[in-house]
């Protein structure tokens, strides 16, 4: 068993959640510097105002990077910091302070991984013709990407356009939980449906100018098994799999919608809207690889009864977490096989493996995890240290999926774990960990390595060997 030799162990993290600075040199207001100041959107009103600081910071960061051996560090860039206004000026420090992150990481031989979207739209669109809901908005995002195309391009290899499209326009009009805070079935149809040709558009400029470069999108994947034999739970997690699963992964990677709950969405709510030649767009964008966002399984059900969304635990209280489901399609039920988080998501590392061979099958394209981790609240002994040990054990369990997914010919091309650093959780706080590195937030963010970091250190320097 083992990995291949230039397999990028990596670490990631998004800028609203690390970088603080929200109002420094020149940046523009997200929808999030807004949205979360709003009274009851996130955990005990926690914000990204100063976060980790990384944006002042981020030498002492890259250099136990550096330390820990890290081979790629997947970043997000601000699109407020390059465009204050989402289009228009250029904030020439914006493009300073990423060209700094870039040199400095590779000063050190970390290949940097360029998120391009990572939710923090610009209030300024958002204000203008309402963000995602708008075609406006799919060349003022080109023109944001070409701008980190020419800038970035000449340095940076690997490009991940879109993080989460089915978690930001999902939770932004679906539940209500992000912004716009909408819950609107058709808006986000088509609001989903405009982030795909927005990416298609980016791909295709990338090409461009970027030519030996990689690009592709993370998708929050949550791979999902019947609750039972029965014939009912067997058409549930086929529905479950086309209204929530292939329904994202499909226009991105193979240009298309899948058939029947693409007629089925158009019935009951007529949309997305397809316009002539976007399927033409969607099939002509051609990614490098699949990014997925991995942290649990999903047991789905028949939902007969109509059971419908019934919130999220966002307060690390065990088993808080209701059954939430889709009327008349599918509901999600616990997993009595497996241990869950304190936030209440399943611990599956096979989920993982399995997830892969299943990306594999349908899309034959190589992947890259950009992102699995354990959020929990870190112990801390008499002595100061962070004995992070559930972590070091979901790593290692997943790790070991990702060796057995490869066996079973998964193109993996790397593993970054979520997240290098203790950061904001968009709904959560800062109560919810996940980083290698402690911050201490009542000491001047001071920073400290874990137990987790000194593990992963090995594990990076024996290429996965010592586990
Ligand atoms: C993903 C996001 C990340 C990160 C992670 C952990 O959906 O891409 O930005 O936040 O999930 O989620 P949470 O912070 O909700 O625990």
């Amino acid at each position: 068993m083992s990995f291949p030799k230039n397999f990028l162990w990596g670490s990631a993290t998004a800028a609203y959640q690390v970088e603080g600075a929200w109002n420094q040199d020149g940046k523009g207001p997200s929808i999030w510097d807004l949205y979360s100041k709003l009274p009851g959107t996130t955990f005990e009103g926690t914000n990204g105002d100063i976060a980790a600081d990384h944006y002042n910071r981020y030498k002492e960061d890259v250099k136990t990077m550096a330390e820990m051996g890290l081979k790629t560090y997947r970043f997000s860039i601000a699109w407020t910091r390059i465009f204050p206004e989402g289009s228009g000026k250029i904030n020439e420090k914006g493009i300073e302070f990423y060209s700094n992150l870039i040199d400095e990481l590779l000063k050190y031989n970390i290949e940097p991984m360029i998120t391009l979207y990572h939710w923090d739209l610009p209030q300024a669109l958002q204000d203008k013709y309402a963000g995602w809901e708008s075609r406006e908005i799919i060349d003022d995002f080109v023109e944001y990407a070409r701008v980190c195309f020419k800038n970035f391009g000449d340095r940076v290899k690997y490009w991940i356009v879109m993080n989460e499209p089915n978690v930001f326009i999902g939770l932004g009009y679906g539940i209500a939980l992000h912004p716009p805070g909408l819950k609107d079935r058709k808006k986000e149809l088509n609001a989903g449906h405009i982030t795909a040709l927005a990416n298609a558009k980016a791909i295709k400029l990338f090409r461009e100018i970027v030519p030996n470069g990689m690009i592709g999108s993370s998708i929050a994947y949550g791979p999902a098994y019947a609750a039972s034999e029965s014939e009912e739970d067997k058409l549930a997690l086929e529905k479950y799999y086309n209204y929530n699963v292939w329904w994202w992964f499909d226009p991105y990677f193979k240009g298309e919608y899948p058939a029947d709950m693409l007629k089925y969405n158009q019935e009951k709510y007529g949309a997305p809207e397809i316009l002539d030649g976007d399927m033409e767009l969607l099939k002509s964008a051609k990614s490098d690889f699949i990014g997925i966002n991995y942290y649990c399984t999903q047991m789905i059900a028949d939902n007969k009864e109509g059971v419908g969304y019934n919130g999220m635990n966002t307060t690390g209280e065990k088993n808080s977490q209701k059954e939430n489901g889709v009327p008349g399609l599918f509901k999600n039920v616990r997993n009595t096989n497996l241990e869950y988080t304190d936030w209440d998501w399943a611990i599956d590392p096979d989920g993982l493996r399995y997830g892969m061979v299943q990306l594999k099958e349908r899309y034959n394209l190589p992947i890259i995890i950009s992102e699995n981790g354990l959020g929990a609240v870190d112990p801390i002994d008499e002595e100061g240290n962070i004995q992070d040990i559930p972590r070091i054990d979901y790593l290692r369990e997943h790790i070991i999926a990702c060796e057995k997914a490869i066996e079973e010919g998964v193109d993996l091309l790397g593993y970054c774990t979520w997240s290098y650093i203790d950061l904001l959780s968009w709904l959560n706080g800062y109560k919810k960990q996940y980083g290698f590195i402690y911050v201490d937030r009542k000491n001047n963010l001071e920073r400290k390595k874990k137990a987790s970091y000194f593990w992963y250190k090995d594990v990076i320097a024996s290429n996965g060997e010592k586990l």
